[in-house]
């Protein structure tokens, strides 16, 4: 029988703007896949671009949603994260996999905390090492060029890239723990831009690059992991 997947995202809500919760929750239900919540924190914005956004951390919900959660004997075909406020939240969640997955869940880390060389206002300098943890623990990793750099502790380069250096990221991050890296921000020239792929076991590297859209557009990289999530999901493969 066809059985409908189900999946955690567990991300903040940023009231206003595209992205984390209120992007992932459209588009991975749009794609056919039951999508629970887990709320870390509620922004009246996101931290990019913004001064003076409010901030409700929820670390104190997640224990009580996790344990009335496993009353209900509730597992997940994948458990996706994004925006993470902090190591406490950082640990519940590795507890969270632990609890809820089964041995074919998917889990999928995307390790939101900076973009263009530079770490999120809101992280402390540290943060790149726990997050580099909690990679450790996923099937998927989907970092930024910077947060890639950020956890393998390298200097941070200006684009154009060469396939050379993309492909000793890609090996690097795969090396943190996860089967397939989906590195973003990837681009060789100015016309293209996207992502490259790397599958730890058959050692496939793969490219997705499309028309550079000129411009700077916070939360792409939610809209692109839960559309990779979603197609996952649905039997589509990373690399071919
Ligand atoms: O899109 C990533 C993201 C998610 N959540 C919050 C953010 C950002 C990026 O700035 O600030 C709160």
């Amino acid at each position: 029988m066809l059985k409908q997947k189900r999946v955690a995202a567990i991300h903040d809500i940023s009231c206003f703007g595209k992205c984390s919760l209120t992007v992932a929750l459209p588009i991975l239900s749009a794609s056919g896949v039951e999508c629970s919540v887990v709320p870390t924190a509620v922004l009246s914005t996101h931290t990019g671009g913004f001064t003076g956004f409010t901030y409700r951390d929820l670390t104190a919900d997640i224990t009580p949603i996790a344990e009335h959660w496993k009353t209900l004997d509730l597992t997940f075909d994948s458990i996706y994260t994004g925006y993470l406020g902090s190591f406490e939240q950082l640990e519940l969640v590795a507890k969270f996999f632990d609890d809820f997955r089964n041995e074919d869940s998917l889990i999928l880390v995307d390790p939101v905390m900076a973009d263009n060389g530079v770490l999120y206002q809101s992280f402390p300098q540290n943060f790149p090492e726990g997050m580099k943890k909690l990679c450790g623990k996923a099937d998927v990793i989907v970092p930024n060029i910077t947060e890639a750099v950020l956890m393998l502790k390298e200097e941070y380069k200006e684009g154009p890239y060469t396939k050379d250096y993309i492909e000793d990221l890609l090996k690097k991050l795969a090396d943190l723990g996860p089967k397939q890296v989906v590195l973003t921000g990837v681009y060789f020239d100015d016309k293209k831009l996207g992502a490259a792929t790397y599958d730890k076991e058959t050692g496939v590297v793969g490219y997705a690059l499309a028309d550079r859209v000129e411009g700077y557009y916070h939360g792409t990289g939610d809209v692109f992991g839960s559309a990779l999530l979603g197609a996952l999901l649905n039997g589509v493969m990373v690399s071919h």
